[in-house]
C-alpha cells in the first residue's frame, strides 16, 4: 500500500507554526467554506491528526488547507487546522497562508495588493505589501468581532473566583485580565499557563457555552487570553492565548486581538480608528485596528483588521504509511 503523501509549505507567523497543505488534501464538493468543515470534520479529521500532532506537528501544531473557493467574489478557499480541530477563523494562519500562497504562486490576485479569502467563519479581504516575490505585510480585515458576555464569574479550581470576559473575534476567548485574585500574565509561567487554562475554559464554557448568534456552527469556548500590560515599548498590551490541550500561541493571536479590541472597546476603552498593537508571549507584535461597527445577532460589533508578517521555512513531503502505529498521530 503507498502512503498518502501531502505537499506542504511550512512557514511561522511571529513565532507561531502555519503548515499549508497545497497537495494530497481530501477533494470536498463545491460548498461553502463552513459546509466544507463540516465534511472535513466529519470524515477525514485523521489528516488534521496526521499533520497537526506528534511525530509530524508539536502541541502548538497550526496550518491550512487550500481550497478552491465556492464563491465568484473570493481567490482562495482556506481551512484552518490545527491540534485543537478545524477552527472557523485563524488570523496568524491567514497572514501565513497568504504569504505562502503568494510567494508559491498558488494564488494570482486580480488586483496587485489584495485578496479575498472564504474561510470556515465567512469572507475576509487581506491587503498585502510585497517586494518582488516576498511578502513583506500582511493585513486582515477580519469578520465582525464582538463581545459576548462581559464580567462573568467563575470559581476555577486551585485558583479561586475569577472575573473574565468572552468575546468572540472568530474563535470564542475567555479574556483573563489582571485583577485581586490573579496578579497577571506577568507573575505566571508557562508551565502554569498550560496548568491552569484547560480548568478556566471548563468553569467559563459551563458558565456560559458561548454559540454564535447568526452560525450555530461555531460554538463552544476554545481559547483562553491571559492578558497583561505591555513589554514592548511599541505595544498597548501583551498577551498569552492557550489553545488545544497544551498549545501557547507564540503570536499575539488574531482572532484573539480582535476579540480583545472588541472587548475594550464595548468597555470604552478603544474607539473606532484607534490602533491597538497587541504583544506575543515571545515579544513578536500585531498591528490591530478598529476599522469600523457591525452588529452580529443583536450585538453591538466591531470590524477590526490585524497587520503581521509571515516567514516561510521550508518545503515538507509528508508521508503518512498506514503501517506505521504511529501514523495517525499522538499526543502526551
Ligand atoms: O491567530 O487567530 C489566531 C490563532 C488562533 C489560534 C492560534 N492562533
Amino acid at each position: 500500500m503507498h502512503p498518502h503523501t501531502f505537499l506542504c509549505v511550512d512557514a511561522h507567523t511571529c513565532g507561531n507554526p502555519v503548515r499549508v497543505v497545497a497537495g494530497g488534501a481530501p477533494v470536498l464538493p463545491n460548498v461553502s467554506m463552513g459546509e466544507k468543515r463540516q465534511i472535513f470534520v466529519a470524515e477525514h479529521d485523521w489528516v488534521r491528526r496526521a499533520l497537526m500532532f506528534e511525530p509530524r506537528g508539536h502541541d502548538a501544531m497550526s496550518g491550512s488547507i487550500l481550497y478552491p473557493p465556492s464563491r465568484e467574489d473570493c481567490d482562495l478557499g482556506v481551512l484552518f487546522i490545527e491540534v485543537s480541530g478545524c477552527l472557523p477563523m485563524c488570523g496568524h494562519g491567514t497572514i501565513g497562508t497568504v504569504t505562502v500562497a503568494l510567494e508559491q504562486g498558488f494564488v494570482v490576485p486580480r488586483t496587485e495588493g489584495r485578496l479575498a479569502l472564504e474561510v470556515p467563519a465567512g469572507r475576509i479581504e487581506v491587503e498585502y505589501r510585497r517586494d518582488g516575490r516576498f511578502v513583506e505585510e500582511v493585513r486582515l480585515y477580519n469578520i465582525p468581532s464582538y463581545l459576548h458576555a462581559a464580567d462573568v464569574r467563575v470559581e476555577v479550581p486551585g485558583l479561586g473566583p475569577l472575573t473574565v470576559d468572552v468575546s468572540y473575534g472568530g474563535n470564542f476567548y475567555a479574556i483573563v485580565e489582571p485583577q485581586p485574585e490573579w496578579p497577571g500574565l506577568d507573575a505566571m509561567t508557562s508551565a502554569e499557563i498550560l496548568t491552569l487554562s484547560p480548568l478556566v475554559r471548563q468553569a467559563v464554557q459551563q458558565a456560559v457555552a458561548p454559540v454564535h448568534p447568526e452560525d450555530p456552527r461555531i460554538q463552544g469556548l476554545s481559547h483562553v487570553m491571559w492578558a497583561d500590560r505591555a513589554r514592548h515599548p511599541q505595544a498597548h498590551a501583551r498577551n498569552a492565548v492557550f489553545y488545544g490541550d497544551k498549545g501557547i500561541d507564540r503570536s499575539p493571536c488574531g482572532t484573539g486581538t480582535s476579540a480583545r479590541m472588541a472587548q475594550r472597546t464595548a468597555k470604552g476603552l478603544l474607539k473606532v480608528g484607534d490602533d491597538f498593537v497587541h504583544e506575543s508571549i515571545i515579544g513578536t507584535l500585531f498591528h490591530g485596528r478598529v476599522e469600523g461597527t457591525a452588529e452580529v445577532g443583536g450585538h453591538a460589533a466591531i470590524r477590526p483588521s490585524i497587520g503581521g508578517w509571515a516567514r516561510v521555512i521550508g518545503h515538507n513531503t509528508i508521508l503518512v504509511d498506514e503501517r506505521d502505529p504511529l501514523a495517525f498521530g499522538f499526543q502526551l
